[in-house]
């Protein structure tokens, strides 16, 4: 039971300004719930221990390991102790905290952290990560008072799907690179990771039965100079599933269809319509390659695709694409949508696209990922009304591929250009006209990877923008505040240049 009235707190323009102390307010995504206490803080000492049973005991192993570099402390693990830090999954669920929310105490004694599942707790554990201070980060022992200040955070998420797309079709990122995305992504408590497997200029994931889909289509993308080719095993995937679930995310695959396929028509010219194997691309053009909806053959490949990466992923969703088929006639591209929609049903798996597919009747059943730079959108609000989910991804928002401003190097501006504040000050359950809030999922930020030659590239297009729509995604809306977020992200900014990160230091923000 709670000893503590709740008092809804919003982090505003009277926390304090960067780089001020820590407080409960200084978290990213901000929590929902936030009681500070006049208590003593909370100090981690050598002698400090965590407390955890069974299912939470990886969470705690995950936790002791990111605290023991800096620290130096032993922080053994154990199923009881005193001067603790305690994980604890509730045995009578709060049904406030759902499956990802949790409850953090801090008082002079310890560290409680409550959830009903192990993902509130994973949740619970990044918080507590950024309650201390930034030199957590170092990867050697740092002398520090190790203080947690004292109070109590109640948090859950405002949308289940919080997600980023990395691109690796236009430049392949290698799965060591994928890794270091998702420790920082689940930081921010993002729980999707879509991966962009396909595309006119790449091939990035090992078929069964299609060997040269990867000999051939595993080429440069658009990277020049020997930058840009690889492809995933299906070892290498299920490799990277595994990593990402052990933080809490989700891999959503993608296979861009019936455009964005000349890396595949290259490499099986059976996938056109006359036969004739077109020529290799390396320029970002879009909208002229498209899979020949009439012939049989085409859904043979299809459907071979869609059983391999369902049975591959153990996530609820498959991506098939459905973007810009400019070069398919509507007809045939809502013939083709109506056939391989429900073939994603067929395996098990709830089938997911581009907002185009919004078009095709069968896409009720279906997520729709908005890309546009319209509000306007009367056929993907006609298909929330008719009960498709809606992902928020409009490109002048969240396409972290969009230039910060015209001189940032790398990078479009084809939907303009975002700076943090614009990434920020929107809110997705209200931006798209006619799509009523309770059809919206949540919000993805795509990262295109026409211009990113390397891992800094990732980074650099990435943060600090991916914690504006971590915020968007996770934290209520009774909390957004860009004074708050700006102060807040420049106290988060040390935590980035300690790891590693080659971030972008907007002048929005007073690093
Ligand atoms: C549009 S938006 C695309 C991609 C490009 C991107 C570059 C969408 C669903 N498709 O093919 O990579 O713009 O910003």
């Amino acid at each position: 039971a709670l000893l503590l009235p709740l008092v809804v707190t919003t982090a505003s323009a009277a926390s304090p300004p960067a780089p001020g102390p820590i407080t409960l307010h200084s978290v990213i995504p901000a929590p929902a719930e936030v009681v500070p206490s006049s208590s003593g803080p909370f100090r981690i000492t050598a002698t400090t221990v965590l407390v955890a049973a069974s299912a939470a005991r990886p969470i705690a192993e995950r936790l002791a390991a990111a605290l023991r570099p800096a620290t130096g402390f032993p922080l053994p693990i154990r199923p009881a102790g005193t001067t603790a830090i305690t994980l604890l999954l509730n045995d009578a669920p709060d049904p406030w905290l759902g499956d990802e929310g949790y409850q953090l105490e801090v008082g002079t004694q310890g560290v409680a952290l409550r959830a009903n599942r192990p993902a509130g707790l994973f949740a619970g554990t990044q918080t507590l990560r950024q309650l201390l201070p930034t030199t957590v980060e170092a990867s050697s022992v740092r002398p520090e008072n190790w203080t947690v200040p004292a109070g109590l955070i109640r948090d859950r998420p405002r949308f289940p799907y919080r997600g980023t797309m990395l691109d690796l079709a236009r430049h392949f990122h290698p799965p060591a690179d994928v890794k270091r995305y998702i420790d920082e992504i689940s930081r921010f408590k993002f729980n999707y990771l879509h991966l962009h497997l396909a595309d006119d200029q790449g091939w990035r994931i090992e078929i069964d039965g299609w060997p040269r889909l990867t000999t051939v289509g595993g080429g440069p993308g658009t990277g020049v100079r020997g930058l840009g080719p690889g492809y995933l095993t299906q070892a290498d995937y299920r490799e990277l599933v595994r990593y990402a679930a052990e933080r809490f995310v989700t891999i959503l695959p993608e296979i861009d269809m019936p455009g964005h396929v000349n890396a595949a028509q290259v490499a099986y010219p059976s996938l056109t319509c006359d036969g004739v194997a077109p020529r290799q691309r390396t320029d970002i053009r879009v909208g002229y390659s498209s899979l020949c909806t009439s012939k049989e053959s085409t859904y043979v490949f299809v459907e071979d695709v869609i059983r391999q990466l369902a049975a591959l992923t153990p996530g609820p969703y498959l991506h098939v694409g459905g973007d810009e088929a400019l070069s398919t006639r509507h007809e045939d591209y809502l013939a083709f949508e109506q056939r391989v929609l429900p073939l994603v049903a067929k395996y098990g798996k709830t089938a997911y696209g581009w907002h185009e597919i919004a078009a095709a009747p069968a896409a009720t059943d279906a997520v729709i990922q908005y890309w546009s730079v319209s509000r306007d959108t009367p056929t993907v609000a006609a298909a929330a009304g008719a009960g498709a989910k809606v992902i928020l991804s409009p490109a002048d928002r969240t396409y972290l591929d969009m230039q910060y401003d015209l001189l940032t190097p790398g990078g479009l501006h084809w939907a303009g250009t975002i700076e943090v504040r614009t990434a920020y000050d929107w809110d997705p359950a209200t931006w798209a006209h006619g799509v009523p809030a309770d059809a919206v999922l949540g919000v993805e930020a795509p990262l295109w990877s026409e211009t990113l030659r390397d891992y800094d590239d990732v980074e650099f297009q990435a943060f600090p923008r991916l914690a504006a729509i971590a915020e968007l995604g996770w934290s209520p809306r009774s909390t957004h505040d860009w004074i708050s977020f700006r102060d807040r992200l420049a106290a988060y900014g040390p935590r980035w240049t300690r790891r590693g990160v080659h971030f972008y230091r907007s002048p929005q923000i007073r690093w």
